[in-house]
């Protein structure tokens, strides 16, 4: 048994209920139980397209007996079953699933990489992961503890980008 933390995103279509069913698709899979569930955010997007919708964005924790890949091959199956297509990078989406942190492992593997290589520079992924994850959680691989690493980005970023629009 692991605890894991993803991040869900989205910017199409009505993205609250769409990352509410995504959350309940990842709640009824064997080997996934959901532990906690962030608020839900209203962001400015970050990189991509410009003109593309603001995203909903969240986190959730989870304990899970799945590997890393089984977790990921299930993150991407929900994303598929909204439809999502991929076209360029950073492009709208629908429902976009990322695993955060895997417990403390560091896995550098073919479209797997944990943390999520770009972690400490979301605030999108930070905020909500706080609300589900203790402020002193050690992120690999150097072991800075979650609140470090959020006071650090928001340093650099600007907080008005976050709206809070919707809460569970
Ligand atoms: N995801 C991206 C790129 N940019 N911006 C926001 N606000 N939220 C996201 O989830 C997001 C993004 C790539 O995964
Ligand atoms: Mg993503
Ligand atoms: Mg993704």
């Amino acid at each position: 048994m692991a605890e894991a933390y993803l991040g869900l995103g989205g910017n199409l279509g009505d993205s609250a209920v769409n990352l509410r069913t995504a959350v309940e698709r990842l709640a009824l899979t064997d080997g996934i139980t959901v532990t906690g569930i962030s608020k839900f955010y209203r962001t400015a997007p970050v990189g991509g397209p410009s003109g593309q919708p603001h995203y909903i964005n969240a986190a959730i924790a989870v304990v899970t007996d799945l590997t890393p890949r089984q977790l990921l091959d299930y993150c991407l199956s929900v994303e598929c079953h909204f439809g999502r297509v991929r076209r360029e990078r950073w492009g709208p989406r629908t429902v976009d699933i990322d695993i955060l942190l895997y417990g403390s492992l560091v896995i550098e593997q073919p479209g797997l990489s944990v943390p999520h290589p770009m972690l400490r520079e979301r605030l999108f992924a930070l905020i909500p992961l706080c609300e589900v994850a203790p402020p002193d959680l050690e992120i690999p691989p150097d072991g800075i503890r979650l609140r470090d690493v959020v006071r650090a980005a928001k340093s650099a970023l600007e907080p008005s980008e976050f709206e809070l629009v919707v809460t569970l």
